[in-house]
């Protein structure tokens, strides 16, 4: 059986930025939402795939998946991913900007962080529909800001997510209903910013 990650936080450490309603119904039901899905459906159709490596199997669907199944697995299995990766960035305010490697680096390729934020706010803002925008390492070793659709990862185009935002409406309806922008502004205020910094010193994948 797939597993999403334990919160790192109690469901109230978001709180007044994104408040407990919205995590609890975030992280218990659509989170695990996807992975009750993925679950069902694989223990059903290929039970032998639940001993691999869910990052292992998305990246290798076309040869594991019987077709007909492909999309849904892939639809419930990013989300998982993608989540994991969004309640790790997040967090009980720490610092307001980051340090060290990744403050350096986010300088030499955006100019400033101030930059580097409105561009960010931009691309979460103006994402339509459901989906993510990123701040990824790319394979040039450059920083990039992408945003991606429903389920899509970056890590399924080969770049290194350092950070994540949901910008589905699930994660932000409750408490700010169409104001986007002021989640996206909020957002800034729970970043954390040592997991970003510990994701780009080790390259971890997830
Ligand atoms: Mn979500």
């Amino acid at each position: 059986m797939f597993k999403k990650i334990d919160l790192p936080y109690p469901i109230d450490a978001l709180e007044p930025f994104v408040d407990m309603e919205t995590v609890n119904i975030h992280y218990n039901k659509h989170h695990q939402g996807y992975v009750d899905k993925l679950n069902t459906l694989i223990e059903s159709t290929q039970p032998e795939l639940f001993k691999k490596d869910l990052l292992d199997l998305l990246l290798n669907i076309d040869e594991l998946v019987k077709p007909e199944n492909a999309k849904a697995v892939y639809n419930s299995g990013w989300q998982i991913i993608n989540h994991n990766l969004f309640w790790e960035n997040v967090g009980p305010k720490i610092d307001l900007e980051p340090e060290g490697k990744i403050a350096k680096k986010i300088e030499e390729d955006f100019g400033s962080f101030e930059t580097f934020k409105q561009k960010f706010e931009q691309a979460a803002n103006g994402q339509f529909g459901s989906g993510w925008t990123w701040l990824v390492l790319n394979q040039q070793e450059k920083l990039k800001i992408v945003s991606t659709s429903n389920a899509d990862c970056p890590i399924n185009m080969g770049e290194l997510p350092l950070m994540v935002i949901d910008v589905w409406e699930h994660a932000y309806y409750l408490k700010y209903q169409n104001r986007r922008a002021e989640y996206v502004n909020a957002f800034w205020e729970m970043v954390n910013w040592d997991r970003v910094e510990k994701r780009y010193k080790d390259l971890e994948v997830v």
